[in-house]
């Protein structure tokens, strides 16, 4: 096996006996067939019309193959099976061949792997959209031409206009997303989340897929479970539609990362929407239900049911059944704070806009930081909980995404009635800090790389990819990105990236800061 997708990639190279990630060599070869006949498909689909099947397949064969999603060689088999016959409707062209995937020259896999990965992050996020009825003819064909792109060759510099277009073409999607979430479930309010759990039977629900959430509240409505997120899924609780429900309480734990921990012996089931799936220990395995894409083998998997309704009642029934806490239970975030703050997408943030701008203005707020992004187990993503604590009085720190558990449940303090940490939901949600920051720009009357604003972000997985690749499409330079860069940005291609958008990699948060707050 051949695998270097993620940031704890086997010696910051590869991983090539096993995944660190627990994936298995036999599943990786099979993510790697699957990649190789959708770029067939996309071959095949060329100057035709695919079916809403043969979409929806490349949806989901590239969401299945993003890092923590699938382990389970029986399911990607099924895809693949699925993706042939596909194919074959539309005249069966040759698929990518497997051994060319990883190999030939160090500058072109790197440039077709940001592709390849930055197509399976904005999957995941296509697919979250697509299940709450919007598509996008554009974003939907873009996958095909990129695929199809994968399969070719091309100069340094057409890899590096593909990757730009498909920034774009991201950042459409993740518009889309957000269009979706926001006109069912409505603008995110900000929103108090304890971490305490009441004594009874409950539901941790995890991942980022809110019509899951939905279902399974109405499904456990008047039934006497309560629900809780977990990870990815915290931000739902800002949303009206979700918050409505008076057992959606509160969220259990933190990021993806520490599950085997929190969730070891835990009295409840544990539901996956998305990544990020660990393999579960002895402890909980029995507790533990996949969905959608999701897959590890001998877990329980809630299929999509006709009209996409699903059929929660396992996990309900297992929720009783194991009976939850005998009394509430106190908990704490990495900090020792037992409450969280969410709700801060664009609508939210947009209203207080003018309090922003004057805050800007007088000096109140001197610097704006963006610290978000993917958690993960690495010791030096210590860093971002250091860079927060070390940020001055006269800061705000906008965040999104699992990586902010390390920060979160921090008190520090409020800045003209505003939160001095500000948290805007989802990794997806980086379009909400991409519309903020545009509109700050305006306002101030100059371009987003003159605000006094900085990114500081982690990556893990693909969707930091395709998010990095929609900063970069839109200009914005001086990212710092940690806590190591990308395996797969071969020397040359980082030295372009360096070179062209200032990409810098974190150092430690007291030199970045001084050297960001002049
Ligand atoms: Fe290794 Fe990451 Fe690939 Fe898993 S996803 S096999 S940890 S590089
Ligand atoms: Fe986290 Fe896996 Fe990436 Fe959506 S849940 S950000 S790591």
């Amino acid at each position: 096996m051949f695998c270097f997708q993620c940031e704890q990639t086997a010696g910051g190279k590869g991983c090539v006996k096993s995944g660190i990630c627990g994936k298995k060599p036999d599943v990786a070869e099979k993510h790697d067939e699957l990649t190789c006949a959708l770029i067939g498909l996309a071959r095949s689909a060329e100057g035709k019309a695919p079916s809403k099947e043969a979409d929806e397949l490349v949806m989901k064969g590239l969401f299945a193959t993003v890092t923590n999603v699938n382990f389970d060689a029986k399911r990607i088999d099924e895809l693949i099976k699925l993706v042939e016959e596909e194919k074959e409707k539309l005249g069966g062209a040759e698929n990518f061949a497997v051994k060319d995937l990883w190999t030939q020259d160090a500058d072109i896999v790197s440039l077709r792997s940001t592709l390849l990965f930055g197509m399976r992050g904005m999957a995941a996020y296509a697919w979250h959209a697509y299940v709450l009825g919007k598509k996008d003819k554009e974003v939907t064909s873009w996958f095909y031409k990129g695929l199809r792109a994968l399969g070719r060759q091309h100069t340094a510099d057409e890899w590096l206009e593909l990757l730009m277009e498909f920034g774009n073409i991201n950042l459409k999607c993740m518009g889309l997303l957000d269009k979706a979430n926001t006109s069912t479930y409505g603008h995110p309010v900000p929103t108090k989340v304890t971490m305490d759990v009441e004594k009874g039977p409950f539901i941790i629900i995890t991942g980022h897929d809110l019509l899951d959430l939905k279902q399974l509240l109405e499904q456990t409505k008047d039934k006497g479970i309560n629900i809780y997120t977990h990870g990815e899924m915290l931000p739902a609780h800002g949303y009206p539609e979700l918050k409505k429900y008076p057992h959606l309480k509160g969220n259990f734990g933190t990021a993806w990362q520490n599950q085997q921990k929190e969730f070891d012996n835990v009295p409840a089931p544990i539901l996956f929407t998305t990544n990020c799936l660990m393999p579960p220990k002895a402890s909980y395995a029995d507790r533990v239900f996949t969905t959608s894409v999701v897959g590890y083998p001998g877990m329980k998997h809630i299929a999509e049911g006709i009209d996409g309704v699903k059929d929660f009642s396992p996990v309900i029934q297992k929720a009783l059944e194991l009976g939850g806490y005998d009394e509430d239970k106190h908990f704490t975030g990495i900090n020792g704070g037992s409450e969280l703050m969410t709700g801060f997408a664009r609508n939210a943030v947009l209203g207080v806009a003018d309090k922003l701008i004057d805050a800007v203005k007088s000096g109140a707020i001197k610097h704006i930081f963006l610290v978000g992004g993917c958690d993960g187990a690495r010791p030096g993503r210590n860093y971002y909980t250091e860079f927060v604590k070390k940020a001055p009085k006269d800061t705000v720190i906008l965040t999104l995404a699992c990586g902010k558990y390390r920060f979160n449940d921090l008190d520090i303090g409020e800045i003209g009635g505003l939160p001095r940490i500000i948290d805007m939901g989802q990794c997806n949600d980086a379009y909400s800090a991409i519309q903020v920051a545009s509109a700050l720009a305006k306002a101030f009357g100059c371009g987003v790389n003159d605000l006094p604003l900085t990114l500081v972000l982690s990556w893990y997985e693909q969707k930091a990819v395709c998010i990095l690749l929609t900063l970069l499409a839109l200009g914005i330079r001086n990212i710092y990105l940690g806590p190591t860069l990308p395996a797969f940005l071969s020397s040359n291609v980082l030295d372009v990236l360096v070179e062209k958008f200032d990409l810098k990699p974190i150092s430690t948060p007291e030199e970045d800061l001084k050297a960001i707050i002049k």
